[in-house]
């Protein structure tokens, strides 16, 4: 072939490593160093790969076969989140199954990663969908349960009247169903929850069975404290720590009195950051679902109007409720709150900017530091009392010139008797004291993180392992009987209930314990169980016996980089690592972090700079690029657009670009071979820079000396065939295709990916000649080029054979040299 043709030689080289394919497996029970390289695997989607994914696969492509040339044991998996909405929603619409659909989707995925030359280890694909895999996803949920951390109970969800479904929260965003549009409203039904929250801080370790010796700590690291040790985005690591949003306060119990009557014994309880506003507290407020509301049922005079708002706010979203910018509430008429600090009468608000879940569902109001509260005495025309003063006068300032009067600040306390004077964080200490010795209130600690709901009224998920009897109650399927199938007998048109209610055959069981007849549950796991553990089937795919087997596990694990979108910051990596908290805490294993190293791709934008999208018509597609110009042309470019994890436009004179580029790289292989060096120094500079360049993933710089040296043999008569073979070696791991064909030209038989990486020689790193300064009297008179590490005394001899130098010095008498080397002499006269 004369012309650098990469439809013809990408296909050949694809089928080779096919045939071949122990050029890319993964070897267990070897003892050479590893890496486990893996990508978020994706959801097999009708729209196909995306540039998105062409740039974070081919980023952990060029690093597998990197490290495999440099003698590493490299895993490097793919696979297939499959189960999911999308496939459900497009079978309603169109009736095609969701088995079918996913399973034509992974089909042209494959396609089209097997297209770009991805050198993944095919013999461990999973799919999440199959049930050799949700086996296992069953097998969790039961390990969980059985551990007392998968429970049952009442909860909050959003729910589509007219679409007759439960909807993720990310489907019902502003309180809108995705799909009519509709608005939704909250119902509440039985859910099944995984206990996250307990692993929020360390644990102690339960069973101490397998962890190694050198694991000395009796500890799991808890989701806080674990993101310490880890080489993550600190964005990514800020979204989970805001996610999991620790705050320290204190309860306080605010006694109610009812009008009329005497001292009720009941309690407001409220949690606060900020004790040390309490003598500012001019009322109190509780949520709606407030359990002490509907005790004080007989002593509120208003009852009708309160149970009328309670009602309302029953439709709404915590959303709207959080972000209302009209605050609505309803007084407790006849009854009050005492502050126990002042025993002061405040009233009582039933309001729904107060959520039910968080702290205490209750908050002690204090217009005069904080926003909402000021909002809201505003709309009711409450009392406002300043109780902290700020240190720096300015910012109160700045918020009364908005006409607001709030400072939400820490400063110095007033008007807060004996606490007067005391700065916010010892009235604070002080106060929590007092609280806990008069056993009205404690330090608390509270979380935002709430345990994870994991069920849904869905039919393509893995179904919940959990049987219904009569006499037995909640029964878990034994583990023999192992996977719970999805039946293939459902109608999954949406009417409120899960399609799998509506199965006969699924249905048809007994008992486990007492061989009654008793029915399955019918709900279906969150797709998010399926990715928690999918890295640790990636070890041992095939296991009939276990999920992974230890010894794998131990082998491979934890994974190397984690490449992947930032859009899965919060909800994917932390149930992953809640899962590998899980099995550590249980002894099962002994790391308690699943993923080391984080990477994530920036977006790519379309030309046009806009995000791409169908609507807009402005979205590259993988495979027409590849027809074009070739995959190694599409990797390299993407590769080359810039930083690894910024966003950056397409560019179509970018691709051409590239393409000439490798067709220039092709060109070489018929220039004339030199018996001797040459390039010598830019050879080994250039090795060196594109190994540390790799490893660090600044791919685009790797690419930018590849051209440098490219360029340079380009120019010259001749290349050293060393040298030449070196550039093809470098080029391999970005540019597989052509590196592979021009080794083989070479004569080699061989792939190349089964040479070993070059390496560099440091006493050539330096160009042999440089540049060297000759200063009369500080000022420069010449510049001359001259074999690096030259001795002074030859530098002289060099000096007085030159023609210029000599007119400049014209027998003066040399007073001095000062001689700086490899960069300069200067004579003074
Ligand atoms: C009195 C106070 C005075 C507050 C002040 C703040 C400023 P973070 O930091 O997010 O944890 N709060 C407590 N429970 C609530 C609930 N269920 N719904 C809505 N708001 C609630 O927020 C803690 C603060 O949020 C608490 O401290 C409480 O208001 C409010 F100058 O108490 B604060
Ligand atoms: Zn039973």
């Amino acid at each position: 072939m004369d012309k650098y043709e990469p439809q013809l030689i990408e296909k050949k080289w694809q089928d080779f490593w096919e045939e071949n394919p122990d050029i890319n497996q993964a070897k267990d029970g070897l003892s050479l160093p590893k890496q486990f390289i893996l990508d978020m695997f994706p959801y097999p989607s009708g729209a196909g790969l995306h540039a998105g994914h062409v740039e974070s696969y081919t980023a952990t492509d060029i690093l597998s076969r990197y490290y495999r040339m440099q003698g590493f044991n490299v895993l490097h998996p793919q696979g297939w989140d499959a189960f999911g909405l999308p496939a459900e929603n497009y079978a309603i619409k169109t009736g095609v199954h969701p088995d079918v659909v996913t399973h034509k989707n992974i089909k042209n995925f494959t396609r089209q990663i097997k297209s770009l030359g991805m050198s993944y280890d095919w013999s461990r694909e999973i799919d999440t969908s199959s049930p050799e895999y949700y086996k296992w996803t069953q097998w969790f949920f039961l390990f969980l349960y059985k551990n007392g951390l998968a429970y049952k109970k009442k909860a909050k969800v959003n729910w589509c009247e007219s679409c007759q479904t439960v909807l993720a929260n990310e489907q019902a965003e502003g309180g809108i169903c995705e799909r009519c549009k509709n608005k939704v409203k909250q119902k509440y039904l039985e859910q099944w929850f995984f206990r996250i929250t307990d692993f929020i801080e360390n644990t102690e370790i339960k069973k101490n069975i397998s962890i190694s010796k050198k694991e000395k700590k009796n500890i799991t690291t808890g989701l806080l404290e674990g993101l310490e040790k880890l080489d993550w985005p600190n964005s990514i690591k800020s979204a989970q720590k805001n996610w999991i949003g620790r705050s320290e306060g204190s309860i306080v119990k605010f006694k109610i009195v009812a009008e009329l009557s005497e001292v009720d014994s009941n309690f407001i309880e409220v949690f606060t950051t900020r004790i040390d506003t309490i003598f500012g507290c001019t009322y109190c407020v509780v949520a709606p679902e407030y359990k002490v509301v509907k005790k004080l049922k007989t002593k509120i005079k208003n009852w009708k109007e309160v149970k009328k708002y309670v009602q309302q706010a029953k439709n709404k979203t915590e959303l709207d409720r959080m972000e209302a910018k009209n605050k609505t509430g309803v007084e407790l008429k006849g009854i009050k709150a005492i502050n126990p600090f002042n025993n002061k009468e405040i009233p009582v608000y039933v309001a729904d900017y107060v959520l039910s879940q968080y702290g205490t569902g209750a908050v002690m109001a204090v217009p005069a530091h904080d926003e909402r509260d000021w909002e809201f005495a505003q709309k009711y025309q409450l009392p406002v009392v300043q109780s902290i003063s700020p240190i720096i006068k300015k910012e109160i300032l700045q918020k009364k010139s908005k006409n607001k009067e709030f400072y939400v600040g820490y400063g110095k306390v007033i008007n807060s008797n004996e606490y007067s004077g005391l700065s916010s964080s010892k009235a604070q200490e002080k106060m929590i004291q007092w609280l806990e010795k008069n056993k009205l209130g404690k330090r608390k600690i509270n979380y935002k993180l709430r345990d994870w709901l994991v069920s849904r009224q869905r039919y393509w998920g893995a179904p919940i392992p959990i049987i219904y009897c009569d006499k037995c109650g909640t029964v878990p399927v034994p583990e023999k009987d192992l996977p719970v199938k999805l039946p293939k007998d459902v109608d999954f048109n949406p009417t409120g209930e899960s399609p799998l209610t509506k199965s006969k055959s699924f249905h048809q069981v007994v008992c486990p314990q007492c061989g009654a007849l008793a029915r399955r549950e019918s709900d279906t796991m969150d797709t998010f169980v399926c990715s928690s553990w999918y890295y640790f089937r990636y070890t041992d795919p095939k296991n009939k016996r276990e999920f992974a087997n230890k010894e794998k596990i131990k082998h491979w694990l934890p994974v190397d980089l984690y490449v992947g979108g930032a859009e899965h910051a919060v909800l994917h990596l932390l149930y992953a690592r809640f899962f590998t908290k899980v099995l550590h805490n249980l002894g099962y294993i002994d790391f308690d972090e699943p993923f080391l190293k984080l990477r994530n791709q920036g977006m790519i934008m379309a030309e046009d700079g806009r995000k791409m999208s169908k609507s807009l018509g402005n979205v590259v597609n993988p495979d027409e690029v590849v027809t074009k110009f070739g995959a190694d042309s599409l990797r390299m470019f993407e590769m080359f657009m810039g930083p690894l994890e910024d966003m950056k436009p397409w560019q179509t004179n970018g691709i051409v670009g590239m393409y000439r580029f490798l067709e220039k790289v092709y060109r070489l292989r018929t220039k004339k071979k030199a018996e001797n060096r040459n390039l010598t120094t830019l050879v080994n500079q250039t090795i060196k820079k594109v190994t540390e360049d790799i490893k660090e993933i600044h791919f685009n710089t790797a690419i930018s000396s590849l051209m440098i040296l490219v360029n340079k043999m380009d120019k010259e008569e001749r290349i050293f065939i060393n040298n030449y073979e070196i550039l093809i070696k470098l080029l391999a791991p970005l540019a597989p295709h052509i590196a592979e064909e021009l080794w083989h030209q070479l004569g080699q038989s061989k792939s190349v990916f089964k040479e070993s990486w070059p390496q560099y020689d440091k006493n050539l790193l330096k160009d042999e000649e440089i540049e060297f300064v000759i200063q009369i009297n500080g000022k420069v008179r010449e510049k001359i080029k001259i074999v690096r590490d030259i001795a002074e005394e030859r530098i002289k001899k060099e000096i007085s054979k030159n023609q210029k130098i000599k007119k400049y010095l014209k027998n003066q008498k040399i007073k001095k040299f000062i001689f700086i080397k490899n960069k300069l002499i200067n004579i003074v006269v």
